[in-house]
């Protein structure tokens, strides 16, 4: 007789905990008083022709020893996407050279080629898309130019939670096995002490900059660590990320997104790469650079950074062109 009140216990305190510690359901990005206060953004809805369904909190704990309770999956994204178009390479792959689209000082990479600059298509993003439908997840698809490869290749997205131009948290997922969503190989790090960026953010530092980059393993699913927040699934020719709203700061958060991928893969705490490694060290996909051929840092792709949440003041550095 009293087991619907106990499911309506479960079921409830999540919601009142929630309400009680709201702001703690967001993202803490607030360390050292880095954190960036944006009280002037206008709030942008980037779906209005999306309807808002009722939204259940993630249950993912186990109820009584060794019975989980049901995970919340994501669902299809819809709406309108914000997209992100990216150059690509394969026009000119076979002269072993990138057409353009990679700015180094500015963390823009467009170098989906091995150390001998052979063309990996499976690592040239030709496209990127945001979609917010307001169902609890926000949607991200990466489209590439081949089959997403095999492990160690990595794809993923490095958000900003407080749009201040150092990324907060980078997720990193193998390739997914199938067109179902899934938690295959996913990692999401944190750089908990905000030094990714180095001392001159949105910039290469001058004279190079090695700190602990994003140091903090917040997710990983092989490891049963965190799970539930974060889920993949392969697309036409890519792979669609979903990522819980409570990370991104809840239905109205505003943050930066940067699709990459890697093919090393390169250590989070290398973060931001082209702060670890000098241009003459990573050399260059451009023929005619001077750094050409590619070196140190190589089988890369990213795009430039999709603002959402918000409309650009023109403040934001390193944001994609509106
Ligand atoms: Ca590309
Ligand atoms: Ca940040
Ligand atoms: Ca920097
Ligand atoms: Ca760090």
């Amino acid at each position: 007789m009293f087991k619907p009140v106990i499911y309506a216990c479960l079921h409830i305190i999540p919601i009142l905990v929630c309400l009680l510690f709201l702001a703690g359901c967001g993202p803490s990005v607030d360390r050292n008083g880095l954190n960036m206060e944006i009280a002037q953004a206008t709030i942008v809805d980037p779906t209005t022709t999306a309807s808002l369904p009722d939204i259940t909190p993630t249950v993912n704990q186990i109820a009584a020893r060794g019975v989980e309770i049901e995970k919340k999956l994501p669902l299809e994204p819809g709406g309108t996407a914000q997209i992100i178009h990216d150059q690509t390479c394969a026009a000119t792959a076979s002269k072993k050279r990138a057409a353009g689209g990679d700015e180094y000082k500015e963390g823009r990479f467009e170098r989906p080629f091995d150390k001998e600059m052979n063309y990996l298509p499976a690592l040239d993003i030709n496209r990127a898309e945001l979609f917010r439908p307001k169902d609890g997840w926000i949607y991200l698809k990466i489209h590439l130019m081949d089959e997403p490869a095999q492990a160690p290749v990595v794809y993923g997205v490095e958000l900003d939670l407080n749009i201040d131009g150092r990324g907060d948290l980078l997720i990193q997922a193998l390739a997914p096995e199938t067109t179902d969503w899934a938690e295959t190989g996913i990692k999401v790090w944190w750089d908990s002490d905000g030094d990714v960026g180095g001392q001159v953010i949105n910039r290469s530092d001058p004279v190079g900059f090695k700190g602990s980059g994003f140091e903090s393993l917040k997710v990983d699913t092989a490891g049963e660590k965190n799970t539930g927040q974060i889920f993949t699934r392969l697309n036409e020719r890519g792979l669609d990320i979903a990522v819980s709203e409570e990370i991104i700061g809840g239905v109205n958060g505003k943050f930066t997104w940067k699709p990459y991928t890697d093919g090393v893969p390169y250590s989070p705490t290398r973060y931001d790469i082209n702060d670890y490694y000098l241009l003459i060290e990573a050399g260059s996909a451009i023929q005619g650079e001077k750094d050409y051929p590619l070196k140190e840092l190589f089988s890369v792709d990213n795009t430039c950074r999709g603002l959402s949440g918000l409309m650009p003041s023109g403040k934001e550095q390193g944001v994609c062109p509106p």
